[in-house]
């Protein structure tokens, strides 16, 4: 890590948000923050987040695609997955689980990049569900990305770049795997133009980091007409950007 980055990791955040992230995960909705004169995030808001990451890696873009939609600045560590900075004991304070991402808000870290957009919703409210219901319906899609999207694409991906090797029997097994779960987007994209709801929420967001990448894993989406519409409206959300566009290379610090 750069000595610039090292610092910046370890600046104290201007404000202490112990206290906001306890009120978080009792799931009552944050008190709106203050909005700078400009209407964008304040100077205090500008520091507040800080993704440690990788720009190749899916989770990655799925949080910083997150905080791009929010409009809201971060700051951004690399962490060289190939000289294996994530297994280091710094990181690791960090990340327990030895990956990225993970995303420094104020004085917490957090990681799983469905759990941050879960928090993150929470916290800027934007992207989150609107009844409690619609939020078990969120929550419900972000386990299933994991569980059967997000597994066989990556494998598949990982396998075209030459990260991952196995035999031709394992990568048909992925394929149709990632085909089924393609055919489950399609089918529910039929009831609404979003996965939850009328307005994109973070169900939306994470499924979309991840069918990102699908061209890579040798899935052509077109085949799935309705998908393929929901991509596009979803590309036209305001503040979109590709993974090349919002991931940096180097760490950035703002
Ligand atoms: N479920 C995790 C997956 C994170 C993940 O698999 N990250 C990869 C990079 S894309 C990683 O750090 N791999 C190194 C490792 O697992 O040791 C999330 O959503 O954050």
């Amino acid at each position: 890590m750069a000595k610039t980055a090292r610092k910046a990791a370890k600046r104290p955040a201007a404000k202490p948000v112990a206290k906001r992230t306890a009120r978080v995960s009792a799931r009552s909705k944050p008190a709106p923050r203050p909005k700078s004169p400009g209407n964008g995030p304040s100077a205090v808001d500008k520091q507040r987040f800080t993704l440690h990451g990788f720009a190749l890696s899916g989770p990655t873009y799925t949080v910083a695609l997150m905080l791009a939609l929010c409009k809201h600045p971060f700051s951004y560590i690399h962490v060289n997955l190939r000289e294996g900075a994530h297994k280091q004991p710094d990181y690791l304070v960090k990340n327990r689980f030895g990956q990225v991402p993970c995303l420094r808000d104020g004085q917490i870290f957090l990681c799983q990049s469905a759990a941050i957009l879960e928090h993150l919703s929470t916290a800027l409210g934007k992207f989150d569900a609107k009844t409690p219901l619609e939020r078990q319906r969120v929550r419900e899609w972000l386990f299933w990305t994991w569980d059967k999207l997000a597994g066989p694409i990556f494998r598949l991906r990982g396998r075209a770049r030459g990260l991952r090797q196995f035999g031709d029997e394992t990568r048909v097994m992925y394929d149709s795997e990632a085909r089924a779960a393609l055919n489950v987007l399609e089918h529910e994209l039929a009831k609404s133009d979003w996965l939850v709801g009328r307005k994109p929420t973070i169900a939306d967001i994470d499924v979309y980091a991840v069918l990102r990448y699908a061209g890579e894993a040798g899935l052509d989406i077109t085949a799935w007409p309705r998908l393929a519409g929901w991509k596009k409206r979803f590309e036209a959300l305001p503040g979109f950007g590709t993974p090349e566009q919002i991931l940096p290379l180097e760490s950035r610090l703002i």
